[in-house]
């Protein structure tokens, strides 16, 4: 079968008698190719319509899944991306809550570390006794004044600082018998000062008290009759005394 505008010899020729037309197998034509050329031409219109719709549903039907999965795909990046702002966030967050933890952390490793500093001071203060703000103990050998006071600084502590009547009392009751306390006049003669540098201004001097009965008594104690000066060479017992807000 032939068809569109294409042009090609077919078995079918007059040459034996004009007019007479025979195919090469002898048999005579006997109805016309025009006729069934002009069917062939009316069947064929209708079939190239049919394949152009199949054809353009096709397109459509290509074109809408094209749409679609650009939608599905879009979808997907907009999910995706706001995952992605939310798990930022949220690693933020954390670091912040990490610096903070880390923070507080230090914070409580200080407060252990200055715990245990004033544990091992404390416990350097064997028999001692609390009052007021501050802890005393009387040391138990008798040594010269300097050795007195390196007796208290070696356990955190210093020679008593008596800084009114209620704590004069206080020591009187404490203590039952000669103690060094932490006043001196070996600079200056006659000014008598604390170990933390501060002047005396009233003292609780025992009668005919500061003397230098011996000569040279520039170290003070005191017993049941109040403050004496005393060679600081002599032996005696020590009062000394840890105040916690120093
Ligand atoms: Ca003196
Ligand atoms: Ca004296």
């Amino acid at each position: 079968m032939i068809s569109g505008d294409a042009a090609a010899w077919i078995d079918l020729t007059d040459s034996d008698v004009e007019g007479t037309w025979k195919w090469v197998d002898g048999s005579t034509l006997t109805s016309g190719t025009e006729t069934e050329n002009s069917d062939t031409k009316s069947h064929q219109t209708p079939q190239h319509t049919g394949s152009d719709s199949v054809r353009n549903r096709s397109s459509r039907a290509a074109a809408v899944c094209l749409v679609l999965l650009c939608v599905l795909l879009m979808t997907a990046v907009v999910v995706l991306v706001t995952k992605i702002i939310n798990l930022t966030e949220e690693r933020d967050q954390l670091l912040t809550r990490n610096m903070q933890l880390s923070s507080n952390n230090s914070d409580l490793i200080k407060q252990r570390d200055q715990l245990k500093h004033g544990k091992n001071e404390l416990s350097k203060m064997d028999g001692r006794v609390f009052y007021e703000s501050s802890f005393y103990f009387i040391s138990s050998e008798k040594k010269n004044w300097n050795e007195s006071r390196r007796y208290c600084t070696e356990r955190g502590a210093d020679l008593i600082i008596i800084k009114n009547t209620k704590e004069q009392d206080f020591i009187q009751i404490l203590s039952s018998t000669e103690v060094w306390i932490g006043l001196t006049d070996r600079d200056v003669e006659g000014t008598w000062k604390w170990v933390d540098g501060s002047t005396l201004t009233n003292g609780f001097w025992a009668p005919t008290e500061p003397n230098s009965n011996r000569g040279e008594e520039d170290c003070a104690l005191t017993n049941s009759l109040g403050w004496a000066d005393y060679p600081c060479t002599d032996h005696f017992q020590s009062i000394c005394e840890k105040n916690i807000l120093n």
